[in-house]
């Protein structure tokens, strides 16, 4: 399977099945367990200072000879000494989030990285296509953490009409179905966070990963929106103090406020009561804690099934 897929020979990968790159929680020990299952692994750079990430990718560079890639949060206020890292170590891949990386493609190009940005609209798309992208990643609303407006049922398909690059779905998937359905829409790999904060290798707190098997279909909620920079994570005290004192007119600052260490409490501190616990709306699907090698093989292995499934119900 997947012999002709062009992300997995563009990227020198088995399964076009990339893993969200996740602040605090895609380490070194996620990435490289995706990758050595035949994925693509990414650390999330999220808010890292430049000399931790740096630690983290030879982490990875010494638990998997497969390639592996860096996401990196462009809101970050390291963002550029960031990009510095990647290039120095010749990171293979990079994925960026939250904003647009435009200006760091060239650099990126330069060594030869693979450059594949999440987009949420299909103007942002296009512009960085322009630019040099090599692929992007089209990620629906459905996902967990920081978020764009639109559905990947609707999202994914524009975006696959819009460019002639490879586009990888994100938003909503965990499982063979949810796989399948990207392919249809014109998906060449799937992008999963939430699937992968429930395995084994995810050094998330148990109490996260509990809440998280806990959560059913509307568990999460979406809170920044007034701030321009909407999150989805499950409802908690954290988010009913959020949405009190964005009724009672709090200001930016004091809501911004709220959020300063908020998502490290509760993925390593275990408070998920005033912590930020960022998922995705597929969580209400999800209930076990698996090994990412038998995530990986479970959703692979059960792809024929459902296609032929489709294919029934279209006869
Ligand atoms: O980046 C993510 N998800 C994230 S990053 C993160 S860390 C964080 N911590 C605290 C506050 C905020 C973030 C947690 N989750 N996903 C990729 C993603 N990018 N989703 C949506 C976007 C996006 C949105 C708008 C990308 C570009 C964009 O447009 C920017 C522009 O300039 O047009």
């Amino acid at each position: 399977m997947f012999e002709n897929n062009v992300v997995c020979k563009m990227l020198g990968i088995k399964y076009p099945i990339f893993q969200g790159g996740m602040a605090w929680i895609g380490t070194a020990e996620l990435a490289s367990a995706v990758s050595n299952a035949g994925g693509l692994g990414l650390i999330g750079a999220g808010h890292m200072p430049p000399d931790v990430l740096r630690a983290e990718i030879q982490k990875c560079k010494g638990w998997t000879d497969k390639p592996f890639g860096v996401n990196i949060m462009l809101m970050s206020p390291f963002v550029k000494e960031v990009m510095q890292v990647v290039v120095d170590e010749k990171v293979p891949v990079v994925t960026t989030g939250a904003g647009n990386p435009g200006e760091y493609v060239p650099a990126l190009k330069e060594i030869g990285s693979k450059v594949i940005p999440v987009v949420a609209s299909v103007a942002l798309a296009k512009r960085l296509v322009r630019v040099g992208a090599d692929a992007v990643i089209a990620e629906g609303t459905e996902s967990g953490g920081h978020i764009g407006e639109i559905t990947t049922m609707a999202l994914l398909p524009q975006v696959v009409d819009a460019v002639d690059v490879p586009v990888i779905g994100a938003g909503g998937i965990g499982d063979s179905r949810g796989m399948a359905a990207a392919f249809a829409l014109g998906a060449q790999a799937v992008q999963m966070g939430t699937r992968f904060v429930l395995s084994e290798e995810c050094i998330a707190h148990e109490n996260y990963k509990k809440m998280v098997l806990k959560a059913k279909d509307r568990s999460t909620v979406v809170t920044g929106r007034s701030l321009g920079h909407p999150a989805r994570v499950l409802a908690n005290k954290l988010t009913r103090k959020y949405e009190e004192m964005e009724a009672a007119q709090a200001s930016a600052e004091e809501l911004e406020k709220l959020g300063v260490g908020s998502l490290h409490r509760a993925t390593h501190e275990g408070d998920v009561d005033n912590g930020s616990v960022m998922i995705g709306e597929i969580s209400g699907m999800l209930n076990d804690i698996k090994p990412v090698q038998k995530i990986i093989d479970d959703i692979v292995g059960g792809l024929p099934e459902v296609i032929t499934g489709v294919q029934n119900r279209c006869k």
